[in-house]
C-alpha cells in the first residue's frame, strides 16, 4: 500500500489521526495546506468540495464542527469560524443560564481511493456535554468546554479518553476497517 496523506492545515487534527493509524502500524503522510471553506449545509458537502480541488488519489480529507442542541445545531458546519470569532468564551456567554448542555462533536472523513473510484464517507460522532466553564487549559479548540457522556473531564483535561471515544476516532476507525479491506 502507498502511503495515504492526509490533507489539513489543522496540525491538531493531523496528530491525533495519526496516532490512529500508528496504533494500526500504518504510516500518515501530511498534505499540509489550507482548504477553502464551503458555506454548505452538512460536513459531507464541505468534504466533497473540499475534495474536489485534488487531483491526486489516496488521499482523505476531514471536517468536524460541534453541535451544541440547545443553539439548534450551531455552530455545526460553522465550527471554525465561530471558534476563530466569539472562541470558547463567546459560545459559554450564548449559553449563560441554559440548562440543556447537551452537544455532540462529528466528524466526516472522504477519502479518494487510489487508482479512482467514487470518495469514500465515514462519520463518527460523541455525545457530550457543554461545561460551564474551560477546563484543562488551552487544548484544541472546543476541547476545553466539551465533556464526553460517561466522563467527568472535559477532552483538554484528558486527551487519553478522547483518544478512545472521539468523533475522530470513530471516523478513522471507520476509515482503518475500510483500507485494510481494500488496500
Ligand atoms: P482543515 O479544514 O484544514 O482540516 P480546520 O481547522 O478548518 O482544518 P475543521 O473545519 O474540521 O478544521 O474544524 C472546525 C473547527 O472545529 C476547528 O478549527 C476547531 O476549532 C474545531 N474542532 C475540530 N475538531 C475538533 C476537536 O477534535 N476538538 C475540538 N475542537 C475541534
Amino acid at each position: 500500500m502507498s502511503k495515504i496523506s492526509f490533507i489539513t492545515s489543522n496540525p491538531d487534527k493531523y496528530c491525533e489521526m495519526k496516532a490512529f493509524f500508528e496504533e494500526n502500524s500504518l504510516e500518515l503522510g501530511w498534505t499540509r495546506v489550507s482548504l477553502p471553506e464551503l458555506q454548505a449545509d452538512t460536513l459531507e458537502e464541505v468534504v466533497i468540495h473540499s475534495l474536489s480541488h485534488f487531483d491526486g488519489d489516496g488521499v482523505f480529507v476531514e471536517d468536524a464542527g460541534i453541535f451544541i442542541d440547545s443553539l439548534s445545531g450551531f455552530p455545526g458546519v460553522y465550527s471554525r469560524y465561530v471558534f476563530d470569532t466569539i472562541g470558547n468564551e463567546g459560545i459559554l456567554k450564548l449559553m449563560s443560564g441554559v440548562e440543556n448542555r447537551s452537544a455532540r462533536f462529528e466528524a466526516v472523513v472522504g477519502f479518494k481511493p487510489e487508482g479512482g473510484g467514487d470518495i469514500k464517507l465515514f462519520k463518527g460522532v460523541v455525545k457530550g456535554f457543554v461545561s460551564l466553564s474551560p477546563k484543562g487549559g488551552k487544548g484544541f479548540g472546543y476541547d476545553p468546554i466539551f465533556t464526553p457522556e460517561g466522563f467527568k473531564k472535559t477532552f483538554a483535561e484528558d486527551e487519553h479518553i478522547k483518544s478512545m471515544v472521539s468523533h475522530r476516532k470513530k471516523a478513522a476507525e471507520k476509515l482503518l476497517q475500510y483500507l485494510k479491506r481494500n488496500l
